[in-house]
């Protein structure tokens, strides 16, 4: 029996919405004339394509670039450059951005609730489509309308969308990568307009979902979000693409790489590729936490089958070992909590969430230490041939 979460969704949730300290080196990133082997684990995120061993935390930036080129290439799509200009304006409450490139321009605008108590500039929340975690009212909420960018209705919708009339339709960008792209733009216009009364350094995005999907993928994407909360995310967010298969070989009704590249344009179509052949792409979902560390990351997740509550479980264990090695295990946490609808916070997660938020976008008083909350039984052993090293 297949079974969507579209319908619930229709109900549940309306589908609509630190500055970067890497430095970048000519050497880093995908050799050209690369391809991948084969490896039905997941990869080994310390190891980088040429053999050399992350063993130091100098070498990280280097790895991550070559790890978003690889999610990039085989799955998302290319993130294009910063525009040649990015222009706003403010008023009532409402940012309007125009970005021109290549002769081309579009515009679009983004909706600020500002919070009833807290300081100026205030710290703010992207939430795609509106938020659907209880925002605190010290933290300000942008209201991002991302299929407006990049359309999501179903597998039609690719290259609909004001990312496609300024790039071309035939970009390889899926939805996703377009909307981080978005993020970007609405970080440039905030940066540009200090009437908006945000603080840049505090941004968090946050998405339930299929939009929790990107919200993870624009925290992987644009170092300047501070705080990552993907919410429900499941296959294609906070689950790995080989664990999802194999619980499906196991006999869950789980959503998996070869369905979802036939249900909606979420991922480049480069992904179609690999989609009934998992093992044989170079990265897997627990290397988007690698791409979002250092900095702050919170992952919820529920205990719906189709979201994958083991893969989710067992994908971001192997996503927190990144954190620790980096030194930094307190930066991310993972909680399911399972037996509620879908996209319906429930309260049991408030205090993690809260201090997630106070930590890396308000105060920075909060502990957020030893998050990971989860009612799957996971031995992490299964699914990797490699040990996290201690990066020095
Ligand atoms: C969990 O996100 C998706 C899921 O990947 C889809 O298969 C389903 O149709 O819709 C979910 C969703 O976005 O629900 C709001």
């Amino acid at each position: 029996m297949k079974f969507s979460l579209l319908s619930l969704s229709l109900i549940a949730v309306p589908i609509i919405a630190a500055p970067s300290k890497v430095k970048r080196q000519a050497t880093c990133g995908v050799p050209s004339g690369y391809s991948p082997t084969s490896h039905a684990k997941l990869p080994d995120p310390f190891t980088s394509i040429n053999g050399t061993k992350i063993t130091t935390k100098d070498q990280w930036p280097c790895r991550q670039q070559e790890i978003s080129q690889l999610f990039q290439q085989y799955e998302l799509g290319t993130l294009p450059p910063k525009p040649s200009s990015v222009a706003a304006t403010f008023s009532s409450n409402s940012l309007a951005i125009t970005v021109s490139d290549g002769g081309k321009s579009i515009s679009f605008s983004v909706s600020i609730k500002y919070p009833a108590s807290g300081k100026a500039p205030y710290p703010a929340i992207i939430a795609y489509g509106g938020p659907s975690i209880p925002v605190p009212n010290t933290v300000a909420v942008i209201t991002f309308n991302n299929d407006d960018i990049a359309a999501q209705q179903d597998s039609s919708s690719r290259g609909k969308g004001k990312f496609y009339t300024l790039y071309g339709t035939s970009a390889t960008a899926g939805a996703m990568t377009a909307w981080a792209w978005g993020v970007g733009r609405i970080i440039d216009a905030l940066e540009s307009t200090p009437t908006a009364n945000i603080n840049t350094a505090k941004i968090g995005v946050t998405g339930c979902s299929r939009n929790g999907k990107g919200a993870f993928i624009a925290g992987a994407l644009e170092p300047r979000v501070a705080l990552t909360i993907p919410q429900e995310s499941g296959s294609g967010g906070a689950a790995c693409w080989r664990i999802s298969d194999s619980q499906k070989t196991a006999g869950k009704n789980i959503q998996t790489a070869s369905e979802i590249v036939g249900e909606n344009v979420w991922f480049s179509t480069a992904l179609n590729k690999y989609s009934t052949n998992t093992a044989g792409l170079p990265h897997d979902h627990h290397e988007l936490a690698a791409l979002v560390s250092p900095r702050g990351l919170f992952v919820i997740e529920n205990d719906i089958d189709w979201l994958g509550p083991v893969s989710t479980t067992g994908c971001m264990e192997v996503g927190r070992m990144i954190y620790k090695s980096l030194g930094v295990p307190d930066a991310m946490g993972f909680s399911l909590v399972g037996g509620h609808s879908h996209c319906q916070f429930p309260s049991a997660q408030t205090t993690d969430l809260d201090d997630f938020i106070d930590k890396y976008l308000v105060t920075g008083a909060s502990s957020t230490a030893n998050v990971q909350t989860s009612n799957q039984n996971v031995n992490t052993a299964d699914y990797i041939d490699w040990t996290a090293p201690t990066l020095t």
